[in-house]
């Protein structure tokens, strides 16, 4: 059968994966959303579905206001060790208060997961390699390179001397180490290059797993790089056996348009697969990620993905938001409320533009070409007070429209923030306190619209997307569909009630230029 990648579509970058007997369990980094690291599950490789998180509770982790989408969450492991699945990760946050790298355990993986252990270690992209001896290893990065340390899981602490396992062959960042063991090898896998374009999977080998290690012949063993390729920054992989014995890589890559080259939905989650049956493997078509690949050594035979899974909706109806929704920053539990058939928001004295804990929900726009419609009721009586429907890349780059009160009017606004520049682009009175927004998108431009009482939909403004980009906007996530509410200096008086949220999608490749 034929796959497509990205096999997971929105910002999920810096996979890693792990198999318990059938079934295979990802993880991917979230930066300063919250709930942090989603678990997403899977028995084909194929289809992936999110089922908890590792990080659900604000005592877990402190993220920390303030700063753009290089913050927080970066480059989780997931490994399953007799009967315990371990989730090793860095929180990013300049050496204040529980930043560093951590892991949590758990046995349920759609559960709760542990409270955080502290490993006090250097450096980011922490892994675990349980070898077949019963020692447990740490491998972290630091300059001069990828290091090796025996940890004890019991205490909670590295044993032992740090001992540098290699430098990789000369790129920028040697990260992401994973160690795997393979016909008596160990084998060393990182990245190198940085997550840009220039990005590349590398390897060495060592019969011992604290080394000499010897590089691979053919490095890089994976990169797109200066190949104009549909997908293109390739790396940050990690390796899986499936049932049958066949291997597979996940890895992040970017889909890009324009020129130069750009792209608004994040690093993507690419599957890769891995003819592992020489000395050392070779990944993709000759070390390249397609787009498309055909294949028939997935472990199960997997339906061909059909359009519908692109499509999603939500009445609120239900007691607890859908895995799919993030809140910014560690969330203040006043102000949401899940009502039966309604999200309610109580905005608090925060701009949409703070960098600071508002009340937003956000899920990953997923396809370029997309339409969203949500339902807002919002009576908006005092001047500030504001809410609405926002494309979200981080808070310096943002396009909205919203209800909000000036002067004692309510009015319909649609306004666009880039980097420092802002500006309400268009301004209207609004009688009513309820409102249909529409936001439709493609790789040209985000277009707003609202529901006349006659039915029809009227355009009030549109951004380009290549303003809300990664190259443009900045750092590691992509855009986010935000439903929000603020008072823009002072606590809203009235509450902002959102039902009928939609979202649907077109499948990758089918509009890429
Ligand atoms: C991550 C690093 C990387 O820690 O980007 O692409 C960093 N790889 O390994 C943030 O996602």
């Amino acid at each position: 059968m034929k796959y497509q990648n990205p096999i997971m579509n929105g910002c999920y970058p810096d996979p890693s994966i792990c198999r318990v007997g059938e079934d295979y369990y990802l993880v991917n980094s979230t930066f300063e959303f919250f709930p942090a690291i989603p678990v997403s599950h899977s028995k084909d490789l194929i289809h992936w579905e999110t089922i908890g998180h590792c990080i659900t509770r604000n005592s877990q982790l402190k993220l920390y206001e303030g700063s753009m989408n290089n913050t927080g969450i970066y480059a989780p492991t997931i490994r399953y060790h007799e009967g315990v699945f371990y989730m090793v990760v860095t929180n990013m946050a300049d050496n204040r208060e529980g930043s560093g790298n951590f892991y949590v355990w758990t046995k349920d993986p759609s559960g709760e997961w542990s409270d955080p252990v502290f490993l006090h270690t250097p450096g980011i992209d922490p892994s675990f390699f349980f070898d077949d001896d019963g020692k447990s290893y740490y491998l972290g990065t630091d300059t001069p390179g990828i290091y090796l340390s025996e940890i004890d899981l019991e205490k909670g602490e590295l044993v032992g001397d740090r001992i540098t396992l290699w430098k990789g062959t000369g790129g920028a960042y040697p990260e992401g180490p994973h160690i795997y063991k393979k016909d008596g090898w160990y084998y060393l896998l990182i990245s190198e290059g940085g997550t840009e374009r220039g990005h590349m999977l590398t390897m060495a080998r060592s019969r011992k797993v604290e080394g000499p290690y010897e590089e691979c012949p053919n490095n890089p063993v994976m990169t797109n790089r200066s190949m104009r390729c549909p997908i293109e920054s390739v790396g940050h992989a990690d390796l899986v056996q499936d049932t049958r014995g066949n291997w597979w890589a996940i890895c992040l890559g970017t889909r890009l348009f324009g020129y130069p080259p750009k792209h608004n939905l994040g690093r993507e989650t690419m599957l890769v697969p891995v003819d592992w049956s020489g000395e050392w493997p070779v990944f993709g078509e000759g070390g390249k990620v397609l787009e498309e690949f055909e294949t028939d050594l997935l472990p199960l035979s997997a339906a061909e993905s059909d359009k519908s899974m692109n499509d999603y909706s939500d009445d609120f109806t239900s007691a607890k938001l859908d895995l799919g929704w993030n809140y910014i920053y560690n969330p203040e539990w006043s102000l949401y409320e899940c009502k039966q058939g309604s999200l309610v928001l109580r905005g608090n004295e925060k701009c949409l533009k703070d960098a600071k804990k508002i009340a937003w929900i956000g899920r990953r726009q997923k396809h370029h070409v997309s339409e969203t419609t949500v339902t807002l009721e919002f009576p908006c009586v005092q001047d500030g007070e504001e809410a609405g429907l926002t494309i979200f890349l981080n808070n310096r780059h943002h396009y909205e429209a919203a209800l909000t009160c000036i002067e004692k009017k309510r009015k319909l606004i649609f306004r666009r923030q880039i980097g420092s520049l802002e500006k309400v682009e268009f301004e209207m009175d609004y009688e009513t306190d309820r409102i249909t927004l529409k936001m439709e998108s493609d790789q040209d431009f985000y277009r707003f619209f609202y529901q006349r009482p006659d039915g029809n939909w009227e355009k009030i403004g549109e951004g380009e997307v290549q303003y809300l980009t990664t190259e443009v906007g900045g750092h590691f996530t992509g855009n986010y569909i935000g439903l929000y509410s603020c008072g823009n200096g002072k606590k809203c008086e009235t509450a902002a009630e959102f039902t009928n949220f939609t979202y649907q999608g077109k499948r990758s490749g089918e509009f890429l230029k």
